[in-house]
């Protein structure tokens, strides 16, 4: 591709996500500028879910009795809530043909057959943390169709690999808001100016950390956990690397993608598939990882590497800064 990376061309802090994606629009795969919609799409699905989860505490207030909120609408959780407010946001956007779930066991069909894209996601991941004002987050990955253009997508489109992913972020929802991805180069974040109501570029080009020293893992599974993870992990202590873990993979991700550090969930007896789900958890983390310069494994290989095979699969998975990521799975 002759085009030019935001980074290339120079984009400065500060601009707007609108801005950066016009400008940089010529380095997205296919350039057609159904991407660059398909991005606003979520970025605007993530301006509305932020709403939500701001006034969580006060649903039950503003709901009087639980039955209807203000626009009417039954009150749900929020995770049911933002699952429906990113669908509807889909649905809109019109670039997308169907969407893939953790709220849904089938694929959705969002009417729109003539749509080129499919998005595979987590619309609130962290779940045990959504009542509690903890940091959670939405995972999303994006490929493009390869079943034809104007008939009802399948679940082949999503079973394409996380090599063929075309692009894939996740937003945060975190002491700030922040929505970070990657079109396949440099991986990008921007921080929601709330009195602005706009996503702005504030962590261009990030770079994973070679290496780090948090380790994030949930040590209560630690008898559960392969005896070569359980060395792994006594190393980290030896060493006296910080234990640092939300139980949101989303702000576990982030914060380790900026300081340099490894976060696992390795199979455990109860879980041999490990817990995180491939293809909207796994995968686009994984993405975001090997474009930053960092590496994500299932403890055999790269996560990117496994073939799917259905869409809820699990993975167990090792991912962050390279030499951590690499130290862990030795052999
Ligand atoms: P969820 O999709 O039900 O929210 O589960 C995923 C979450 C991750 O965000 C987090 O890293 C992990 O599950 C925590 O699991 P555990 O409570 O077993 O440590
Ligand atoms: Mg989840």
């Amino acid at each position: 591709m002759s085009s030019k990376t935001a980074q290339e061309l120079a984009l400065p802090v500060g601009v707007t996500l609108d801005r950066f994606i016009m400008l940089s629009q010529s380095a997205f795969p296919y350039a057609t500028g159904e991407l660059s919609q398909l991005l606003r799409d979520i970025a605007l699905a993530g301006k509305i879910i932020n709403r939500e989860i701001n006034r969580a505490g006060l649903v039950d207030i503003a709901g009087g009795n639980g039955t209807e909120n203000v626009q009417g609408e039954n009150q749900q959780k929020l995770d049911i809530v933002a699952n429906i407010r990113f669908i509807r946001a889909l649905k809109n956007g019109g670039e997308v043909c169907a969407i893939l779930s953790e709220e849904d066991e089938d694929i959705i069909h969002t009417g729109n057959d003539q749509g080129k894209y499919v998005v595979a996601m987590d619309p609130l991941d962290g779940s045990s943390n959504i009542d509690v004002n903890v940091s959670i987050g939405t995972i999303f990955s994006i490929y493009r169709r390869v079943t034809p253009t104007g008939t009802a997508a399948t679940m082949e489109d999503f079973l394409q690999g996380g090599r063929k992913q075309i692009a894939a972020g996740y937003i945060l929802y975190g002491s700030s808001t922040m929505l970070v991805f990657s079109t396949g180069e440099d991986v990008n974040g921007f921080t929601l100016d709330q009195s602005l109501g706009e996503f702005i570029l504030s962590h261009k080009n990030i770079c994973s950390p070679k290496s780090g020293n948090i380790f994030s893992v949930n040590e209560g599974n630690y008898y559960s956990y392969l005896e070569s993870v359980q060395k792994y992990l006594d190393n980290c202590k030896r060493k006296g690397f910080s234990a640092r873990y939300i139980g949101s993979l989303v702000g576990d991700f982030h914060r380790n993608l900026l300081k340099g550090g490894i976060y696992l969930y390795p199979s455990t007896k109860k879980d041999p598939k490990g817990k995180l789900r491939l293809l909207y958890e796994c995968y686009p983390l994984a993405f975001l990882a090997e474009k930053s310069g960092g590496k994500a494994s299932d403890g055999f290989g790269a996560i990117l590497d496994i073939i799917p095979t259905s869409g809820h699969q699990r993975s167990p998975i090792f991912v962050g800064s390279a030499a951590m990521v690499e130290e862990a799975v030795k052999p």
